[in-house]
């Protein structure tokens, strides 16, 4: 692995890049992630919770299931694969992007700025009702589900499956991607769309695919450099 590391190494000094970050990079800081080995899903299917017809016929014990998961993420500390990509972005603000599709505010917390968030962030609340969203980072809230002062149910400020993405964040996406030399799917299993299309929006506009994974990925295929292992200990040797 060290040569590929010194190629790529060399190549992010100069490169516009994209780092494409998925639950895995947060995965070494106790968030579990999706679909893995003890995955945060296990005992939950996703379509069952994350959907916008779970929540409307049971708000609290979908609000039950990310109340947990609020307090979990709180207590989690951004690890030296979040702390390498804020260092990255610091030495070149100009040609580097960081696109994310978790939503437990970690790239944040890290000191990563402008990160362009998918499917939303878990600390942010919206009304059901008026549409006012709010950040609130009460661990545990207290009632379940939360009420907004108009009455109306307050949801999680996360994009659900079947639901659209935010189109601004989209559209940063999009151009990041396709005006990026280096893009790098971290800690992602590329399998969710929209957002796992932005590996071929890269490769069909010429950039150079890396993959920072443990496990095979779909885009491994498509990658100039596979870096098995994880994110934690491979971005900061990319510094
Ligand atoms: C939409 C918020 C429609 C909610 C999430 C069939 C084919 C193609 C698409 C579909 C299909 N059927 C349905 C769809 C659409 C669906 C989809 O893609 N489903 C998938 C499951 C097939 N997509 C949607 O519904 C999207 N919306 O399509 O709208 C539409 C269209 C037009 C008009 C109106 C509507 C919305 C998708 C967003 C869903 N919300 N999250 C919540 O989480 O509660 S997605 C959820 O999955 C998370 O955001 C997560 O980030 C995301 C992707 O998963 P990953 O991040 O990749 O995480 P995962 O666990 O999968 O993988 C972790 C990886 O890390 C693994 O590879 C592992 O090996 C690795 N790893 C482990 N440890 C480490 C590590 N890597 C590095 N270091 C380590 N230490
Ligand atoms: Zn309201």
């Amino acid at each position: 692995m060290e040569d590929s590391l010194d190629l790529l190494r060399s190549s992010l000094k100069t490169a516009r890049c994209v780092a494409f970050t998925g639950a895995g990079i947060s995965a070494e800081s106790g968030v579990p992630t999706f679909r893995g080995a003890g995955g945060l899903w296990r005992n939950y299917s996703p379509e069952r919770l994350a959907t916008a017809e779970a929540f409307s016929s049971d708000p609290r014990l979908v609000w039950e299931w990310y109340d947990w998961l609020r307090g979990l993420i709180h207590a989690a500390q951004p690890n030296p694969g979040h702390l390498a990509l804020t260092e990255m972005q610091r030495r070149a603000p100009e040609r580097f992007t960081l696109v994310t599709q978790n939503m437990d505010g970690l790239h944040e917390r890290a000191g990563s700025q402008d990160v362009v968030k998918l499917h939303g962030d878990i600390w942010l609340l919206r009304c059901t009702q008026c549409g006012r969203e709010d950040r609130n980072e009460r661990v545990p809230m207290d009632p379940l589900p939360p009420l907004c002062r108009c009455g109306g149910i307050l949801r999680p400020g996360i994009v659900w499956f079947g639901e659209m993405l935010p189109t601004e964040q989209w559209e940063r996406a999009l151009e990041a991607a396709q005006k990026a030399d280096v893009f790098m799917a971290i800690g992602t299993s590329v399998t969710v769309y929209p957002a796992a299309g932005l590996v071929a929006v890269a490769r069909e506009s010429g950039a150079r695919i890396a993959v920072l994974n443990p496990d095979p990925t779909p885009a491994d295929e498509f990658a100039e450099w596979v870096l098995r292992g994880p994110a934690g200990q491979i971005l900061p040797r990319l510094l």
